[in-house]
């Protein structure tokens, strides 16, 4: 598309919504303010580097065996490095413990940070924050299907040590790169069919995060997040970290909850928990994804559940730290084509929701007129706010438009079609 002509359809759009009581350059400024923090597990379908051939086990599934997958520490940043350069703005990298730099194996119990001093260097010298998760799946302390909630109390103790390891590890990340590093935890712990003593699991589960939180840290340098879920592969009749049971946890012992699209009955809306959570907590983590019929992670689209989501986070997000991380994760398609798509789908939701022509529709909400309020909701939907996107891509310098589909195409070509 000639640059030209974008700034001619971006200076009609900035006249419109001006109309509407929108500045579209305050809208602009606004959604730099947005990191999105990239999920290093979309590279190599959550298989990580651990050993190698390391499977994926514990409750998710990524199906599909696309070509081209990284096979190493090395391919993935080649891949991260081709997304960054697709996206407008500056975002994160969120790594799982499991994508160390193995140079022999270590366990669990026993990462330090030799295996991520790499990944901080390769951060530094891109310019971006680095999140983090602890890793309490693919291992075989996990066979029983549970982990931090385990009768067995060398289990638990095994991935007690894990975490704190991980919280340490992330202490250190955020410390060194100058930018709070999250760290999420999920656990696939659950069982296949109904279970009868749930409340020893869950106390178990309590009693073990106590442990693994003993130690402080300074939240300028990392901040705990919880998961929850509703079920997984081989937990379908009962999860242990249930939304209830990490609410309660995060609400009592300060630790954000994370909220996962893909892990709430299906017609619950992640969007609507934003406000209710809001009022109980300044941190909130949310793993956007696109589940379908499941928590299948797909990738992410610019589809009503994240335009909800976005418009959610925009309206009430203000003196709030709402952390936008991806979760999903494809094997059947392009990886890297995976996460332009569902990087630039949340940011053109953000957008979206920035252009928003809030004061009117309050006004009309505030004053009862609710045709008034639906009517000023649907007319939004055909702003011209492709025009805006495509002009904020050209002033950061990425493609605008679908120029960046060819782009992945060529690297593809060039790069993912040669691992074989
Ligand atoms: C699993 C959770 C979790 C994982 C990643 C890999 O259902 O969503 O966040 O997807 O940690
Ligand atoms: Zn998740």
């Amino acid at each position: 598309m000639s640059s030209d002509r974008i700034e001619r359809a971006y200076a009609l759009a900035k006249e419109q919504y001006a109309e509407c009581g929108v500045d579209t350059e305050k809208a602009l400024a606004a959604l730099k303010t947005y990191p999105i923090s990239l999920h290093c597990w979309q590279a190599d379908d959550v298989g990580g580097f651990e050993r190698p051939d390391s499977e994926l086990t514990g409750g998710i599934q990524a199906t599909g065996n696309y070509p081209g997958k990284a096979r190493n520490v090395a391919e993935a940043r080649q891949d991260y490095d081709r997304v960054l350069s697709l996206l407008p703005g500056t975002h994160r990298l969120n790594i799982h413990a499991l994508y160390g730099e193995f140079k022999s194996f270590v366990d669990r119990d026993a990462i330090t940070m030799d295996q991520f001093q790499g990944w901080v260097d390769w951060c530094k010298s891109r310019g971006i924050g680095l999140d983090f998760n602890s890793t309490l799946f693919s291992h075989p302390k996990a066979s029983s299907g549970f982990t931090l909630s385990d009768k067995d109390p060398e289990i638990r103790a095994f991935w007690v040590e894990h975490v704190k390891r991980c919280r340490a590890i992330s202490a250190e990340i955020g410390k060194q790169l100058g930018s709070t590093c999250i760290h999420n935890i999920w656990i696939p712990d659950g069982a296949k069919d109904i279970t009868v003593d749930r409340a020893a699991y869950r106390k178990n589960l309590v009693d073990s995060l106590d442990r693994c939180f003993e130690q402080d840290y300074d939240p300028s340098h990392m901040k705990d997040a919880i998961e929850s879920k509703l079920f997984g592969i081989g937990a379908e009749s009962f999860t242990v970290g249930s939304n209830e049971f990490y609410l309660g946890y995060g609400l009592t012992h300060k630790k954000m909850v994370t909220f996962d699209m893909g892990h709430f009955h299906p017609t619950e809306s992640v969007a609507d928990k934003v406000s209710s959570y809001l009022q109980f907590s300044d941190d909130m983590l949310l793993h956007v994804s696109r589940p379908v019929r499941w928590d299948s992670d797909h990738v992410v689209l610019l589809d009503d559940p994240i335009r909800e989501l976005t418009q959610e986070i925009v309206r009430c997000g203000a003196g709030k730290n709402i952390y936008i991380a991806l979760d999903f994760f494809d094997a059947s398609i392009n990886r890297v084509g995976a996460y332009v798509t569902g990087v630039r789908a949340t940011l053109q939701g953000l957008l979206l929701a920035l252009l928003e022509p809030r004061k009117t529709i309050l006004d009309a909400e505030e004053a009862g007129n609710n045709f008034k309020r639906m009517a000023l909701l649907e007319t939004a939907k055909a702003m011209p706010f492709g025009a805006v996107w495509d002009y904020y891509c050209e002033k950061m310098n990425v493609p605008s438009g679908g120029q960046w589909i060819n782009d992945v195409l060529q690297y593809e070509a060039e790069v993912l079609s040669k691992r074989k």
